[in-house]
């Protein structure tokens, strides 16, 4: 049984659970109080040394880092989520990187300044809103290339990048990131959210606070 620390408004967090969700794996959530900063607290330390969720614990063995654990989760299980050949598994390495280096951080740069902000009374940064919003128009294209190749972004299967993908993009309607023009992107991401690994988990991101 996997136990994922997490918070349900942190979409590095959704990967983990969403990927645990398409394994069929038998996972609990451990929810982390980030505004009580119970991410810096001895006891969740010990957990993931990291201080951030997600962390993933299976009996005495735990980890950090939402790609780590959605590895480890998808080795465990043999999945073709991430095959074991090394060509295919590298090219899945390949995306999850891209995904969360040059699409998930600049929709948190657009999330945080442009929603989250405003909700923690925090001035947002209207230079790192533009950086990030500059990104995605660069880095969005090239994810609606991949998958107007494919059905996925590693061919005609889903894996784990396709995952952080879904997970990446959680947020946009909440911080009003248009993808509309990319209309391949826009109906695979629709499609995907009628998937049962995403509608086991929520109905849409922020769900679990009602908003
Ligand atoms: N690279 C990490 C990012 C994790 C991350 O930034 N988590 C944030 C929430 S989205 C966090 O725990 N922040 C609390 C803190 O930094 O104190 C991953 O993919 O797991």
């Amino acid at each position: 049984m996997f136990k994922i620390y997490y918070h349900p408004m942190s979409f590095p967090s959704l990967a983990p659970v969403f990927t645990a969700s398409a394994l069929g794996a038998d996972y609990q959530l451990e929810f982390v109080d980030l505004g009580a900063g119970q991410q810096s607290t001895p006891e969740y330390l010990a957990v993931n040394p990291l201080g951030k969720v997600p962390a993933m614990q299976e009996g005495d063995f735990s980890i950090g880092e939402s790609a780590a654990i959605m590895r480890y989760m998808a080795r465990q299980y043999e999945s073709d989520l991430y095959p074991q050949e090394a060509q295919a598994q590298a090219k899945v390495d390949q995306w999850m990187d891209y995904v969360n280096h040059h699409i998930r951080g600049p929709v948190a740069s657009v999330h945080f300044n442009r929603s989250l902000a405003p909700l923690f009374g925090v001035e947002p940064d209207m230079a790192s809103l533009a950086k990030g919003e500059q990104m995605l128009t660069s880095n969005l294209p090239i994810i609606e290339t991949a998958l107007s190749k494919h059905g996925y972004l590693c061919g005609d299967t889903m894996s784990l990048a396709d995952v952080a993908l879904v997970a990446a993009l959680d947020p946009i309607e909440m911080s009003k990131i248009d993808i509309s023009d990319y209309k391949t992107l826009s109906a695979w991401r629709a499609a995907r959210r009628k998937d049962t690994f995403y509608t086991d988990v929520h109905s849409h991101y922020g769900a679990e606070i009602d908003l």
